[in-house]
């Protein structure tokens, strides 16, 4: 580990050596090892491979199909077809603030052909609509201080990515999928879209974002924070 930290710093010279979050928890000491690694052999932003449209299958729904049953919250705003859905961006923001759906349409869009690979084992491809994650940040006013960008949902989910997951070119807020608006049982109204890495991470029901500095360790839900493919 040492050495690839080393090498780290000698392929980064002039960022800042990669530190991974800090955990309590000793079996996440394998994230340590991919997050080093995959930040010194990936400098940049390398992009995941984008796919033709020939190339769409279809995608199982996994997780969580549909919040309603477990949120009234999520449950109100299905019967209103979302129409009344706001996404608070809070934390680390000058300007924070709730984004309406036509909000973040108005902000300029990405779509994407693209391979979601699941921890179990399956992948699929499917094309993703959205707004660019960084574009949004720049327009809350992201702070120096940030570094972690969490993801809250309408079905208990937390998860969390670092600043440069959030800012590469493909991590969207996906509204739309394979050219219509995103099905509930894909993360409706709206759901993340982190290419480079592994499907969990791709958030569905986003419910709000905050901006922090300091991790959070949403507990042991048996994967790694850290998965970069
Ligand atoms: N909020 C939320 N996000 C989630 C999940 C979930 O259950 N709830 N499942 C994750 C997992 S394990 C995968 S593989 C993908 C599945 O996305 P899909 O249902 O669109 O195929 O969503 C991820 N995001
Ligand atoms: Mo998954």
């Amino acid at each position: 580990m040492s050495g690839l930290a080393s090498l780290g710093g000698l392929l980064l010279p002039r960022c800042s050596q990669p530190t991974p979050p800090n955990y309590g928890n000793i079996l996440r000491m394998a994230d340590n090892l991919t997050y080093v690694a995959q930040r010194a052999l990936l400098p940049g932003q390398s992009l995941a491979r984008e796919y033709a449209f020939r190339d769409i299958s279809s995608m199982p729904a996994t997780g969580t199909t549909n919040p309603a049953s477990i949120s009234e919250d999520y449950a109100s705003l299905l019967k209103n077809s979302f129409a009344d859905w706001k996404l608070p961006i809070e934390g680390r923001v000058s300007m924070p603030g709730s984004y309406s759906m036509g909000d973040l349409q108005k902000f300029p869009s990405r779509t994407q052909i693209t391979k979601h690979i699941c921890e179990e084992g399956w992948t699929a491809i499917a094309q993703w609509t959205g707004v660019p994650l960084g574009i949004v940040l720049q327009s809350a006013g992201i702070m120096q201080n940030a570094r972690f960008v969490n993801f809250h949902t309408y079905d208990g989910w937390v998860d969390s990515i670092d600043l440069l997951d959030a800012f590469h070119p493909q991590t969207i807020l996906a509204y739309g999928m394979n050219g219509k608006n995103l099905p509930i049982a894909h993360g409706a109204p709206i759901r993340v879209r982190v290419e480079k890495q592994i499907g969990y991470k791709s958030v569905k029901y986003i419910q709000k974002i905050s901006v922090t500095e300091e991790f959070f360790d949403q507990g042991d839900i048996g994967w790694a924070w850290y998965n970069g493919i």
